[in-house]
């Protein structure tokens, strides 16, 4: 592992894999997903044939959000195994030249990190200055409603502030109360996370997915928002991409990256950021980051926020796709994804995961992983794993959904039946149910009982069934994996989107050295007439149709030609 050429680094080749270990592998029948258990998976995710383990967090954690609110970012909670078996797991990863990048939370500890804990203690305390405190609005009295420094609502519900009576101050958590936010104005908070990302280095990890990085830089004069309809104010437009947001990730990458010798996936998660930012970020030959998770195209369906969502228009997809190609595709580079820890499962969204599960799970996957740019699975993707049916919200786990209808329903007294619906549409715990290794009763994740329930679909669409079957949708994401470490035509082609105005069909080429590869995908249920083709088809998801000029529903086909 050697710095190459800007351009040619390996994650531009790569194939990334996210596990949520919480929900991929119980080895120890706590119901809890483990370390151990997904080192005992790592030979399945080499047969997918993925190049990169993404782990979401596992360092200690109170886990009032899922391992996002840390306590100790030097160290593995219990629950998940310990400093040893991160280490095993990069041996063995690195034995099967696979690579592991670890999640970074920075944007907020947990409010029982032992920094927090003594930065609330005083206002002349060692971390006093670590977090973002506020006095009371002036005139008013702190602790009371209204008195809190700004009008800014938490992504968690409520406002994101909370009054700390010992220092007599309000802290910011733009998430939950337990995720207070770090002062990165604070030159000794940057030192200490540059210390720190540069020992999991050291320790062998090859990289780090950054949440919510572009929310390090706030506004100082931290100015009320626009009031949305929960009453509480967006505080967005002062913290998304802030004032100093690239120098502290110039600054990072000179700490921490500069000067090691090999190259390391950077992409940083970044809800609210512009292509021209994103363009500037990733700049092959200046930038600060390999790449980032951009939000555009996730909330395309989203009428009004999160929990309203409507019916997806293709042409918007592709319009804003199209516009990230475009705008990256000079020195610049996209991460690719459908799915992640946070959405609902894609063959469910812009799917049909009832009468075309198979070739909407496949199709889908085909259009995402042939743009230009790094593609992402998140554990059951491969699988075709779909939504949940959660019949009560007794069955949620997730702080964000369960908040939300806790505000609703009790304070607001909306419809439970509805708030219900539009959690089962986008609520996050339909990517968070056990990843399904095989039909027993725990699928295979578990002998004890699950932290969250199974999806009892697990009886058919789980791994045992599909890793044998070519016809699987498992065995589809090994084709378009290996396409991509076959041909550089996937890796380095241009990118130029096609039929932008149909509103069925999802067609581009990508070319490059004197070749041409024509990706044309029917995203809809209807069949539909397309006389786009090429010399050679070298991948299909439904074989029986294609030598027809009719794209049956959800069909894909990938053609190669010799350029004209
Ligand atoms: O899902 C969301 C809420 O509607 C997103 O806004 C999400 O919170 C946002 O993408 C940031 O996500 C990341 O940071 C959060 C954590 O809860 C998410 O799991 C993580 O991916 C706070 O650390």
């Amino acid at each position: 592992m050697s710095s190459t050429e800007p351009g040619h680094e390996w994650w531009r080749s790569a194939v990334v894999y996210q596990v949520y270990p919480r929900s991929f592998q119980d080895s120890d029948g706590d119901g809890v997903g483990d370390i151990p258990g997904l080192i005992s998976r790592i030979d399945y995710l080499h047969r997918l044939g993925v190049d990169v383990v993404w782990l979401s967090p596992v360092y200690r954690s109170p886990h009032d959000d899922n391992g996002y609110d840390i306590s100790d970012y030097e160290d593995i909670d219990p629950t998940f195994g310990t400093l040893a078996d991160v280490e095993e797991l990069i041996v063995q990863l690195h034995a099967r030249n696979m690579k592991l990048v670890m999640d970074l939370v920075v944007n907020h500890t947990s409010d029982e990190h032992a920094w927090f804990a003594d930065s609330r203690s005083s206002r002349d305390s060692a971390y006093a200055d670590w977090y973002m405190w506020h006095d009371p609005r002036p005139g008013t009295v702190g602790g009371e409603p209204g008195a809190e420094p700004n009008n800014w609502g938490s992504f968690f519900s409520g406002s994101a502030w909370e009054w700390e009576p010992v220092r007599q101050q309000y802290y910011l958590h733009l998430f939950s109360r337990k995720q207070p936010d770090l002062n990165w104005e604070n030159p000794a908070v940057r030192q200490a996370v540059h210390a720190m990302m540069n020992r999991w280095l050291d320790r062998g990890v090859d990289g780090f997915r950054m949440d919510v990085i572009n929310f390090i830089s706030k506004d100082p004069a931290l100015p009320d928002g626009p009031v949305l309809p929960t009453g509480f104010g967006d505080g967005m437009p002062s913290f998304v991409s802030g004032p100093r947001l690239q120098e502290y990730l110039a600054e990072m990458k000179a700490a921490v990256f500069d000067g090691r010798p090999a190259d390391y996936l950077s992409v940083g998660e970044m809800p609210g950021a512009s292509p021209e930012l994103a363009a500037r970020l990733t700049d092959a030959r200046t930038g600060q980051l390999s790449m980032i998770f951009q939000f555009e195209h996730v909330g395309l369906d989203q009428i009004g926020g999160k929990w309203n969502v409507g019916q997806l228009d293709l042409r918007d997809l592709k319009a804003s796709f199209g516009r990230w190609q475009s705008a990256l595709a000079d020195h610049g580079w996209n991460s690719l994804y459908w799915d992640n820890h946070d959405q609902p499962r894609i063959v469910s969204r812009w799917g049909n995961d009832r009468e075309h599960w198979y070739a909407s799970a496949t199709a889908l996957a085909t259009v995402l992983h042939l743009h230009r740019g790094t593609p992402y699975i998140y554990q059951g993707e491969e699988l075709g794993m779909t939504n949940v049916p959660f019949d009560d919200i007794s069955a949620l786990r997730d702080i964000e959904s369960l908040n939300h209808y806790a505000v609703a329903v009790n304070l607001l007294g909306h419809d439970p039946d509805v708030v219900l619906d539009a959690l089962r549409a986008m609520g996050r715990d339909n990517a968070r149910t056990p990843m399904q290794w095989n039909a027993e009763p725990g699928a295979g994740f578990t002998v004890g009982t699950p932290w969250i329930g199974v999806n009892p679909n697990h009886e058919s669409v789980n791994a045992a069934a599909q890793v044998d079957d070519a016809g699987s949708v498992f065995a589809h994401y090994q084709r378009l994996i290996a396409l991509r470490h076959s041909d550089p035509i996937v890796v380095h082609g241009d990118f130029r989107m096609l039929l932008p105005d149909d509103p069925a069909i999802y067609a581009y080429t990508r070319e490059h050295a004197g070749q041409s590869l024509l990706v044309v995908a029917n995203l809809s249920d209807e069949a539909t007439v397309c006389d786009l083709g090429g010399d050679e088809l070298v991948l299909t998801n439904l074989p029986e149709g294609a030598a027809s000029a009719v794209l049956a529903p959800w069909e894909a086909r990938v053609y190669r030609s010799a350029r004209a």
